[in-house]
């Protein structure tokens, strides 16, 4: 039952979202363009040996450009939902003070070009690019951060409050925060726990304080939300010490986010368990109730379950947490535990295909936030796609894993959740941040000389299964 064999009838509420995701660094290009300034992903990506081959979003995927012709394509593949974000230094070039009006241009136009073609557009504000003075002045870390944050998601909430319904706050907050801060293999490329756990509750201050900044500025019919990237965390056995290693990781990746923002408290083991590298002393009176907004709607983004037992001498299976090559460790005060690789296929990013783990994390957050509407706001795989000879793309890899994970999400509907949409990441290949334009996550194929698009198998699976709101056999995409 984890996923439906290939000619078992998925069907899907006929108002679902069929949406595709993508986010402005690895997409957009024209860096340098209408006024926009580095951000911190534009140092990073420049600085030598910190993303595969040197690969930069300087040029992306030159969506800058071409968003008219991207936005035909989406139509084309009667997709009717669309999740993008906003480039803060495009907006706000300093991070601070009047917005650029070219800048809220490009994504005024890109808007009225999605709704003219039918296709609901969904703003991520913060999809990791914190302008690069930010930074300099302290970045994620420092608490002045999400009172800027606040003030951008004002100016973009009131430039386009009136045509966007859907929005979300901060992407993964979990990366930017513990692979910005922690690990080091995103930027800022930071290496320092307490950093980190900082970046993680400025991040949730700035979730909170934008959220409040968005409804004042926008119709109150507008939906508030963001997308976490909660891990769905096993232990290896059942042995006492293997759950606890697994409850860690739980409250380091979900309920240290999830926490504050759903039930206005960070887990109750999270303090005494961090104790060794922060004292929390920066977080004031009233923070937690600033966090703890009503929200509209939850976006949850799922790749793979993590699996963990406690690390004691027997190393038990192969290590790998699949966070990117560093010698430092994103996860803080977690010398304890060993990660290791969930049995099973792997996409290209070695992480493994396991659609029950969607499954498993829906059911998770209908418990955790009864009755709050539930959108998939990331799912997908990257794959080694290449062009035929033919110059079609086949990617039947691709095909079984959206069918499995869409049929999961099915199954968690007909088990009660409330799954409103999916967006499949990625709608494009596009600069796959530290990975560089190595890993392919588009369901369209990106040439990256020419910057021809062309849709792969995986594509036409889905568009048929947004056209008809079930799913295709797994054998029925190019036809
Ligand atoms: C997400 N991890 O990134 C992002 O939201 C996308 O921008 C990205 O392209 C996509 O997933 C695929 O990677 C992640 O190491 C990056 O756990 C790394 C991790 C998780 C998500």
């Amino acid at each position: 039952p984890d996923s439906a064999t290939p000619d078992t009838p998925v069907t899907f509420p006929p108002a679902f979202l069929w949406g595709a995701a993508t986010s402005a660094y690895q997409i957009e290009g024209a860096v340098r363009e209408d006024g926009r300034t580095p951000s911190i992903w534009d140092t990073f990506s420049h600085t030598p040996g910190k993303t595969a081959g040197g690969d930069t979003g300087d040029i992306a995927v030159d969506h800058y450009h071409r968003y008219r012709d991207d936005v035909a394509l989406m139509a084309d593949l009667g997709l009717n939902a669309y999740r993008f974000s906003v480039s803060w230094s495009r907006v706000q070039p300093t991070g601070r003070g009047p917005a650029v009006q070219r800048g809220l241009d490009f994504y005024r136009k890109l808007v009225d070009e999605l709704l003219a073609k039918g296709i609901k557009p969904a703003i991520t504000l913060y999809h990791w690019d914190l302008p690069q003075e930010l930074e300099d002045a302290g970045g994620w870390p420092e608490r002045d951060t999400a009172y800027r944050f606040a003030e951008y998601a004002r100016i973009v909430g009131e430039a386009l409050g009136d045509r966007v319904e859907q929005w979300i706050t901060l992407n993964e907050p979990w990366c930017s925060a513990f692979l910005g801060y922690g690990s080091g293999v995103h930027a800022p490329g930071r290496t320092d726990h307490a950093a980190a756990l900082r970046a993680a509750h400025h991040l949730n201050l700035a979730h909170g304080l934008g959220t409040v900044a968005l409804r004042s500025a926008m119709p109150t019919r507008n939906s508030v939300a963001l997308s976490l990237n909660t891990s769905v965390v096993r232990p290896l056995s059942r042995r006492p010490e293997d759950l606890a290693a697994a409850r860690k990781i739980d409250d380091l990746s979900g309920g240290i986010f999830h926490g504050p923002i759903l039930h206005g408290a960070y887990p109750e083991h999270l303090f005494s368990a961090t104790a060794s590298v922060t004292d929390w002393s920066y977080v004031h009176d009233g923070d937690l109730a600033t966090i703890n907004q009503p929200l509209d709607a939850l976006g949850l983004n799922y790749y793979t379950p993590t699996l963990v037992s406690a690390a004691d001498a027997d190393a038990r299976g192969p290590r790998s947490d699949g966070h990117g090559d560093s010698a430092f460790s994103p996860w803080p005060a977690a010398e304890d535990v060993a990660f290791h690789q969930t049995p099973g296929e792997q996409t290209e990013m070695g992480w493994t295909v396991d659609p029950t783990g969607l499954h498993e994390l829906i059911m998770r957050y209908t418990r955790e936030a009864p009755g709050l509407p539930l959108y998939i706001t990331e799912n997908g795989a990257a794959y080694n796609d290449k062009p035929d000879s033919d110059g079609q793309v086949h990617d039947p890899e691709r095909v079984s894993y959206l069918r499995g994970h869409l049929a999961a999400v099915r199954r968690a509907i007909a088990d009660g959740a409330d799954v409103r949409g999916y967006y499949l990441w990625s709608l494009m290949d596009n600069f796959e941040w530290a990975y560089g334009y190595e890993k392919r996550f588009g369901a369209v194929y990106v040439d990256y000389a020419s910057m021809e698009r062309t849709p792969k198998s995986s594509a036409l699976w889905y568009s048929r299964a947004a056209r008809t709101g079930t799913l295709p056999p797994v054998d029925d995409a190019a036809e």
